[in-house]
Parts: C-alpha cells; sequence; structure tokens
C-alpha cells in the first residue's frame, strides 16, 4: 500500500520486492493519491476498501511504504483486524531474519528497540484503549515503566556492541599498520556486490537471495597487479533508510568510512531513472556515513543484460553522476580485468622509503619487525649505520620513518613505488 502525491514517484515495485525478501506472498496492491490523513495515512473510504480486500484475498498484514504513526497503525490495525507496518520495520523483519553475525543481530536489535523508544509512550498508551494486533500486551505497562524498560535493553545492547566494536578497530589498526591498502564495495542492495566481491577474491559468500543478502561483512585480501590489497563486502544500501538504522550499522559501514578506496556498485540493467535514484541514494549514504572524499571507481555492472550500443550509452550517462565508470558484468567476469587496472590506478600509491639508522638494539629489533610487516626491499650494513629500502602505503610510511627518527635515524629519499 502506498499513499503518496501525484509529483512522488511509485515505490510500489521495491515496497514488493522487500516483502518477498521477507518471505510475504503479495495478494494485492493498492495505490492512492492524496495528501496524508493524520487518523489513517490514507483516506477514511480507501481504508474501508482495504478492509474488504483483507476479507476476499485472506491477507495476513498490511504493509505500508509511508511511514506509520502508532496512531495511523492503530486505526487501520483497529479497521481491518490486522497488523499494519511501515516499510521500515518492513525492513526490520528482512535484517532479523538475515542476521547471522553477533555484532548483526546486536545492531538489528538496538535499531528496533530505538524504533519502539520512539513510540513506546504512544504505543502503551493506544493499548490501553482496548487492544489491537500489533499492541497486543502492551495495555498491562504503565507508560513510563515501559519506556524505562526499553531504555535498559538499548544500554545493555550498545554495551556489548561497543566491545565488539573495540575488537574490530583493533584489527582495522593492524592492517594498517601492515600497509596494505583497503577497498570498499558500496551500493544499493542488490547491485552485485557480493558477487563481484566473490569474482574478484575467488570465495562464495551468499548472494542474490533477495534484498539485503548481505548483513556483515567480509574481508579478503585481493591481489591487484602484484600489490596485495584488502577488500571488503558490506551492507547494501537503499532509500529512505531512517538514521536509526544506518547508526545500528555504524560499525559495520566504519569498514568504508576507513577505507583507502571505495569500489561503487552499480546495477546498470534498470532503466535510468532508477540507476539515477540508486546512485544518488548511494552518493548520499556515503556522505551521511562520512566516507565522502575517499576517491572512488563506480562499476557499472549487469551490463550482459543490455546490447552493445546501449552499454556506451548508459556508461556515458552513469559518468554525469558519479567518477571513474567501468562497465562489468561480475557474473560473467566481463570487464573484470579493466576494473582491476581502474582501481590500481586510483588506488593511492605505494612509497618506496630509504631510511639509515645507526645500530642499536633497539634499531635492530625495529628492523626485524619491519622484516615482518612491510616490504622490506633491501637492508646493507655499513660499520655502525644499516641502511634499509622498503615499500608501503604514504600513511604507513610516514609512521615507520618518524619512529626511525626517534632512533636518530635520516629519512634519504621518499619516491613513489612503480
Ligand atoms: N545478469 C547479471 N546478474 C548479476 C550480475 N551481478 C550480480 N547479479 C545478480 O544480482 C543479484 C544480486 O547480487 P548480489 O551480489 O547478491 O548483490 P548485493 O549487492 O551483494 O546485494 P545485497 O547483499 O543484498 O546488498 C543476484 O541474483 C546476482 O546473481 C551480473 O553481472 N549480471
Ligand atoms: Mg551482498
Amino acid at each position: 500500500m502506498q499513499r503518496r502525491l501525484r509529483n512522488e514517484p511509485s515505490s510500489l515495485g521495491e515496497l514488493q520486492s522487500l516483502a518477498e525478501t521477507a518471505g510475504y506472498t503479495v495478494v494485492a496492491v493498492v495505490e492512492q493519491i492524496r495528501k496524508a490523513d493524520p487518523r489513517y495515512q490514507i483516506g477514511r473510504g480507501k481504508v474501508e476498501e482495504v478492509a474488504r480486500l483483507v476479507e476476499e484475498r485472506n491477507a495476513e498484514k498490511v504493509i505500508f511504504d509511508n511511514q506509520l504513526k502508532p496512531v495511523q497503525a492503530y486505526n487501520i490495525a483497529k479497521a481491518t483486524s490486522l497488523e499494519a507496518i511501515d516499510r521500515f520495520q518492513l525492513i526490520l523483519e528482512i535484517f532479523s531474519r538475515r542476521a547471522s553475525t553477533t555484532e548483526a543481530k546486536l545492531q538489528i536489535q538496538l535499531a528496533r528497540l530505538r524504533y519502539e523508544l520512539a513510540h513506546a509512550k504512544e504505543k502503551v498508551r493506544l493499548a490501553k484503549r482496548e487492544e489491537q494486533p500489533g499492541f497486543m500486551g502492551l495495555g498491562v505497562y504503565e507508560v513510563d515503566v515501559y519506556h524505562e524498560t526499553v531504555q535498559r535493553q538499548v544500554h545493555t545492547i550498545q554495551e556489548k556492541l561497543a566491545k565488539i566494536r573495540k575488537k574490530r578497530r583493533i584489527h582495522r589498526k593492524q592492517r594498517q599498520k601492515l600497509g596494505f591498502s583497503s577497498i570498499s564495495l558500496a551500493g544499493y542492495t542488490y547491485a552485485g556486490k557480493s558477487t563481484l566481491f566473490n569474482s574478484l577474491v575467488h570465495e562464495s559468500v551468499p548472494t542474490g537471495k533477495g534484498l539485503f543478502t548481505t548483513l556483515s561483512t567480509t574481508t579478503r585480501v585481493v591481489e591487484l597487479s602484484g600489490k596485495n590489497v584488502l577488500l571488503t563486502d558490506t551492507v547494501g544500501f537503499i532509500d529512505r533508510l531512517p538514521l536509526t538504522l544506518v547508526e545500528a550499522f555504524q560499525s559495520t559501514l566504519e569498514e568504508t568510512i576507513f577505507s583507502d578506496l571505495i569500489l561503487l556498485i552499480v546495477d546498470g540493467s534498470e532503466n535510468f531513472s532508477e540507476i539515477e535514484r540508486k546512485v544518488v541514494t548511494s552518493l548520499n549514504t556515503i556522505q551521511e556515513i562520512g566516507a565522502n572524499g575517499i576517491p572512488m571507481v563506480t562499476a557499472l555492472n549487469k551490463t550482459d543484460l543490455l546490447a552493445e550500443h546501449e552499454v556506451q550509452r548508459l556508461t556515458d550517462m552513469v559518468k554525469n553522476l558519479t567518477h571513474n565508470v567501468v562497465p562489468i558484468s561480475a557474473l560473467h567476469g566481463r570487464n573484470v580485468n579493466l576494473l582491476k587496472q581502474e582501481l590500481v590506478k586510483n588506488l593511492a600509491n605505494y612509497v618506496r622509503a630509504t631510511f639509515s639508522v645507526p645500530l642499536s638494539d633497539e634499531a635492530l629489533s625495529y628492523i626485524s619487525w619491519l622484516f615482518t610487516h612491510v616490504d622490506v626491499k633491501n637492508v646493507k650494513y655499513q660499520n655502525d649505520h644499516a641502511e634499509v629500502v622498503f615499500e608501503a602505503m604514504p600513511t604507513a610510511t610516514e609512521k615507520i620513518l618518524g619512529r626511525i627518527e626517534q632512533y636518530s635515524g635520516t629519512v634519504k629519499e621518499i619516491v613513489e613505488s612503480t
């Protein structure tokens, strides 16, 4: 069910995919063009029509594309004898069904509780009137007690998440120390991120079971022109995701925030207005999570579904929306090598640095540490000095050379490595 203004686009197609992904069979699709009604979201007459349809088709739930206020959900439940949920609750249902890692489960619980918290008082108040589907059992609570109960649960989950996040941060630091550069896949849900990930790292993370197949991150090493790079697959974006959910996924999305390059995947098999909407949503989400400013390469995916001349035309059109566009087919491996070249080109280059350091116990043990952590190219020992040549990412190089200066060493040369 969607209510919209005449100049607003229909999003019933996406709502239907979401509903099917959540395991529902869609028995009727209803649309109304009018202003929002405070009591029902849709008009009073439309509610009666929906109630008749519910009866006729044996429906089990009413799903709204529009956001429902508790009072609207309550009134619709009363009129149809069914629970009414909105798009956000539907997405939460999908996430809950699919979450497999502890972190993903906690993040979804957090999003659910925050949503609950925002509506708790009003929901309990309504449930005290007369219980309706979706409001069951709430009537026994005192308004403030329920609110506090939910708040306490939120705190507990936040604490658990903080622990997991700390671990993740330590891992990321370790990888940075190793001088690896990192690439994060990003893009609208169902664009083909996991398919591309699998093809680049020769793995088999799950793909394509409806929307939001991926909810946790996977990181693997991939070789690009002889360099080892870390590639991360992560959760997809979607239009109009409330900030509570984005925030709940903050730590999963942190992989994107801290990467050296973002590989944006765009589904090229849809019509251009859909492509544009999804690119814009993706770019906005990237900005929202604080990952703007990171170099970006765009893979225009699923070009196997297009005619050759369409591919070129579409590539040019997408170039107006985003950067460094390469048409590919992740499923058939088409142009994947070209994409790899584009990635290497846009990745901050490794630098080759040479330093000289007086031999001391500390310096020697640091040099041996370097051997296990970065690509050491050469070490020459001369009387009381060692001269070392190594390659690493610019940030790691900076840290290493800072350390060398503490051991009274000197930097001899830094060049971009080839
Ligand atoms: N024809 C075609 N289909 C593709 C291509 N790449 C991916 N797909 C299909 O698109 C669907 C979604 O692919 P996924 O890799 O799961 O997409 P995703 O971006 O990881 O999706 P989420 O994890 O849900 O965000 C699957 O059915 C894939 O088989 C392609 O190049 N061509
Ligand atoms: Mg995926």
